[in-house]
């Protein structure tokens, strides 16, 4: 089951000691307050951070979505509790809101960042400069993508401006209401790789989401034609 999750050789490599310690190795899917949502091979388990992960979360912080973590589970108990957490290969981080200086990951082990735009809006340049920076400095490799291609009059034009500003990182063009460009987006991503979605509100990621997905998964938002801009819907990296 966690080879879904993107288990490889090398995570089992550097999972060994914990696998000696007794552990069993899952993956952070979701984070609500104390709590985290683990992925493993008997199923999704509500886990808490050990005593000592705690202590040690102050100065090299918390434990976040994406991360692979080793866990121990007592039978009859409600929750599992998460001992370590493995080496990161990359990770995405923003500025804690309540500090300037408080950096604080938000997700791990990312493959591809997918830096949404939409094609409707008024591009921001900078925006979007910006977007790309913290994809590369994730460590994960960024790719641009633009949606609502059917709104536009000329979309591979307008792609290949953005490519311009894109230093080299591919620029796809999509459309999810005409089922445009979402293989081309699939090939980006293989097997056991993890991928994510940033861009402004109102961009079409939840809805580029469910069309991945096959599933109506993420809440879409009504979006006020006339600015282009969606209501915000609370979801992560947003
Ligand atoms: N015309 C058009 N509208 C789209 C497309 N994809 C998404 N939208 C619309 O854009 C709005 C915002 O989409 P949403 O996925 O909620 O954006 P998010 O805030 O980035 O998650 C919704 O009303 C979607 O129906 C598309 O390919 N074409
Ligand atoms: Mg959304």
């Amino acid at each position: 089951m966690i080879e879904q999750y993107g288990w490889s050789d090398a995570q089992q490599l550097a999972f060994e000691p914990h696998a000696h310690a007794g552990h069993l190795p899952g993956r952070i899917i979701l984070q609500q307050r104390l709590e985290l949502l683990v992925a493993t091979d008997v199923g999704m388990l509500t886990s808490r951070l050990s005593g000592r992960l705690r202590h040690e979360a102050r100065e090299a912080g918390h434990p976040t979505a994406g991360d692979w973590v080793a866990l121990s589970v007592k039978p009859g108990a409600g929750t599992a509790t998460i001992h370590a957490v493995l080496p990161r290969r990359t990770a995405f981080v923003r500025r804690a809101a309540d500090s300037v200086q408080t950096l604080q990951v938000i997700a791990a082990n990312i493959d591809v960042v997918f830096v949404v735009t939409s094609m409707n809006a008024d591009l921001n340049p900078r925006r979007l400069e910006r977007f790309l920076a913290a994809a590369w400095q994730s460590g994960a490799r960024p790719v641009v993508v633009m949606t609502k291609a059917d709104l536009a009059e000329q979309p591979e034009e307008q792609a290949a401006e953005i490519a311009t500003l894109a230093a080299g990182c591919p620029v796809l063009v999509v459309s999810v209401r005409q089922g445009l460009g979402l293989d081309s987006l699939m090939a980006h991503l293989s097997p056991g790789e993890t991928c994510a979605l940033i861009g402004s509100s109102g961009v079409g990621k939840s809805t580029l989401v469910n069309a991945l997905l096959g599933e109506e998964r993420m809440a879409t938002q009504e979006i006020r034609e006339a600015d282009a801009r969606g209501r915000h819907t609370g979801e992560r990296m947003n």
